[in-house]
């Protein structure tokens, strides 16, 4: 099915947050694209906020959405991370083009989503993600501890398993020696988490029981169009999105 319209992302302006992901699959495929978020102070935010207050006009095919990223491409409006991957991985060759490598692909990029970027994020919000930072602190350093104790090696080790495995094929990627979406989530994951969790994730790259995935971080980083992007404008800073510093939470295990 061809669309020959550009991609548009609905993202808050701001930090790389969840828009990120889908960012490094349009930078990756050199798809062209908007962007809210480039876009501030230019209605980019009221766009945003048109859609997560719904009063985007009612278009009687897509179902309203709740809240960012959202993809429209043509007429399909679209969110949630994962799903709007698989769409652009799908059309812009970046996943797997056998029917179970689909859902192989997904499964990959759904887990480094769960424990590296929404458990990620819990560290700083474990309560309620309307409350500020400041009123769940306690409860954040409890979370954080943990989290760089457990949680993190648990799936940092089991990438490096995936990558270690048959199924991953030659070369540093997760899956079929072929790059797709899964790594470039593993890639957006593994950055934020050195920013986030510096000690932390020192302490992993120096013991070297994940040397495959902080490869993986390296050889995504060096790909022509990503390495161009992550030195362009358009590679937002990390600030008060996902990945956040906080120095009481940069913990060492
Ligand atoms: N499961 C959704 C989560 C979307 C989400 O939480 N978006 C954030 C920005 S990264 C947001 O604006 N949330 C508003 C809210 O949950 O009320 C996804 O993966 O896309």
């Amino acid at each position: 099915m061809a669309k020959d319209v550009p991609y548009e992302l609905i993202y808050w302006p701001g930090p790389p947050g969840r828009g990120e992901h889908i960012r490094l699959v349009l930078e990756e495929a050199a798809a062209e694209y908007t962007d809210t978020a480039q876009a501030e102070g230019q209605g980019g935010l009221d766009q945003v906020l048109a859609f997560v207050q719904g009063t985007v006009p009612d278009d009687g095919i897509n179902p309203p959405t709740l809240a960012p990223p959202i993809l429209k491409h043509g007429e399909l409006v679209i969110s949630q991370t994962p799903n709007i991957l698989q769409y652009l991985g799908s059309r812009l060759g970046l996943a797997d083009k056998d029917n179970d490598g689909v859902y192989r692909v997904n499964a990959l990029a759904l887990t480094a989503l769960d424990g590296l970027s929404n458990e990620a994020h819990d560290c700083h919000h474990p309560i309620a993600p309307g409350l500020y930072y400041e009123d769940q602190k306690e409860e954040s350093k409890r979370k954080a501890t943990d989290y760089v104790t457990n949680r993190l090696p648990k799936f940092m080790s089991y990438f490096e398993r995936v990558l270690g495995s048959k199924s991953s094929g030659d070369g540093p990627w997760l899956y079929g020696g072929k790059l797709t979406y899964a790594d470039l989530v593993l890639f957006q994951c593994v950055d934020g988490l050195k920013f986030m969790f510096p000690k932390a994730m020192s302490k992993l790259e120096r013991e070297g029981k994940h040397a495959k995935v902080f490869s993986l971080h390296h050889a995504v980083a060096q790909r022509p169009q990503i390495s161009a992007y992550l030195k362009s404008a358009r590679r937002q800073k990390y600030s008060h999105g996902i990945y956040r510093y906080y120095k009481e939470l940069d913990i060492e295990p």
